[in-house]
């Protein structure tokens, strides 16, 4: 029996939004798949895995998880960064797929086995005015949902981010950032406006849905320490579940005064790619959820690394789940949601039902909370028939400028 590796296959397709997937199969025809999707850089890292890492793993033992994860580390040299670690990422979680085939086992039972019944997942509502709102939260909780992402316009800025431009009350909601153009769309921002406006918005959800609800959202990078400092007071009443991105993250001192005056939860990390963007805000404890993802923080093995370090200071996980991860890399985070301890809560935003004809999979919905399913491996085929129908399309990402034209943070 061999488990070298045979093929190394990328694999871009485009079921309503573009996915770039690895496909690693050994001698023996075991085949291993990872979700290598850089939303709006895709090509990047499917050239960084075809040109670089492919020639570098035919031949390979596909058993060999840590040290192909510290070879393609620190052999490049070059260490980090979204691209390197989504190429490192969609090695590493072929390969435990592989090797939860080869023990004829769910890989969450590799990872120590279940630690809960089920991942709680939060969803997302939005509306350009609240009764809109109001409508996107009651379909949420018709579908089960126990968590809910809230985002709302802001006055006098054209297209916020997580509001679906120009859908009609009551539309399903069916938000995606990055649109298949040439070019990025441009939104606009006013942080002052956003900071008048948005804790009537959660007064008004808690008034009409009540205490018990789980109620999340997103500031997506765009405010300044003490501004955001002052959300994370003026929500506190609202008892968020977490308040998300706060300031761009790059700075991880400007968590220390947001924290300083705030017992609003923090989330951090969706743009993280390893352990060492964390460091300072666990050791401090700055934060209370790590919300990187399995795709672009180095596979299962990278994101691991980072709960685990998190667990030490009873920091819960918080794992990034929008469209943009394939359901490749959704099937390897509820994996890892099940099996760790400090698990928190995981992001859902459903697929396209057109994406579910590449990708076919194993994983449940039930009351609120996700399983990865009981096959073997991760429990996702991707079915090359349907891929060839939908050939890669450019998408960007927006960007975001304030009124006098200045490029803000998206
Ligand atoms: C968002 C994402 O899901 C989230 O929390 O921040 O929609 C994010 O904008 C995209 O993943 C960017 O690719
Ligand atoms: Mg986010």
């Amino acid at each position: 029996m061999s488990t070298l590796i045979r093929s190394v296959e990328v694999l871009v397709s485009s079921p309503s939004r573009n996915f770039v997937t690895l496909r690693i199969t050994t001698e023996d025809g075991v085949v291993g798949l990872g979700d290598a999707t850089l939303n709006g850089r895709e090509l990047a890292v499917a050239s960084y895995l075809r040109d670089h890492l492919a020639p570098l793993l035919v031949g390979r033992d596909a058993h060999l998880i840590e040290d192909t994860w510290q070879f393609l580390y620190r052999g490049a040299y070059w260490r980090r960064g979204p691209v390197t670690m989504t190429a490192i990422a969609a090695v590493d979680v072929a390969l435990w797929d592989i090797k939860a085939k080869l023990a004829n086992m769910p890989l969450y039972q590799l990872l120590g086995g279940a630690s809960r019944t089920g991942a709680l997942v939060y969803a997302h509502a939005a509306g350009g005015d609240i009764p809109s709102l109001f409508d996107s939260v009651r379909q949420r909780l018709d579908e089960g949902y126990r968590a809910i992402r809230i985002q709302v316009a802001v006055p006098g800025v054209a297209k916020s981010y997580g509001v679906q431009a120009g859908a009609a009350r009551g539309a399903k909601y069916a938000y995606e950032p990055a649109k298949r153009a040439g070019l990025s769309v441009e939104e606009g921002w006013d942080s002052a406006a956003y900071l008048r406006h948005l804790p009537g918005v959660f007064e008004a959800v808690r008034n009409e849905f009540g205490p018990d609800l789980l109620l999340l959202h997103d500031v997506h990078h765009r405010l300044t320490p003490i501004q955001a400092a002052r959300l994370g007071k003026s929500l506190e009443p609202y008892d968020l579940f977490w308040m998300e991105d706060v300031t761009p993250a790059e700075n991880q001192e400007a968590l220390r005064l947001v924290r300083e005056h705030t017992t609003t939860p923090i989330a951090i990390g969706e743009v993280f790619n390893s352990v060492w963007d964390y460091r300072d805000l666990v050791r401090e404890q700055l934060i209370d959820y790590v919300r990187a993802s399995v795709v672009h923080a180095g596979g299962i093995t990278g994101l691991r690394r980072i709960f685990d370090y998190a667990a030490m200071y009873q920091i819960k996980s918080g794992s990034h789940g929008p469209t943009d991860i394939s359901p490749v890399g959704l099937a390897a985070a509820l994996h890892l949601d099940l099996a760790i301890h400090n698990f928190g809560i995981q992001e859902h935003m459903a697929h396209q039902p057109l994406a579910h004809e590449v990708f076919q999979t194993s994983y449940t919905f039930d009351g609120g909370l996700m399983h990865p399913g009981d096959e073997p491996g991760l429990g996702v085929a991707y079915d090359d028939e349907a891929a060839a129908r939908f050939d890669y399309e450019p998408a960007y990402l927006p960007i975001a400028r304030l009124a006098d034209g200045t490029i803000h943070d998206w």
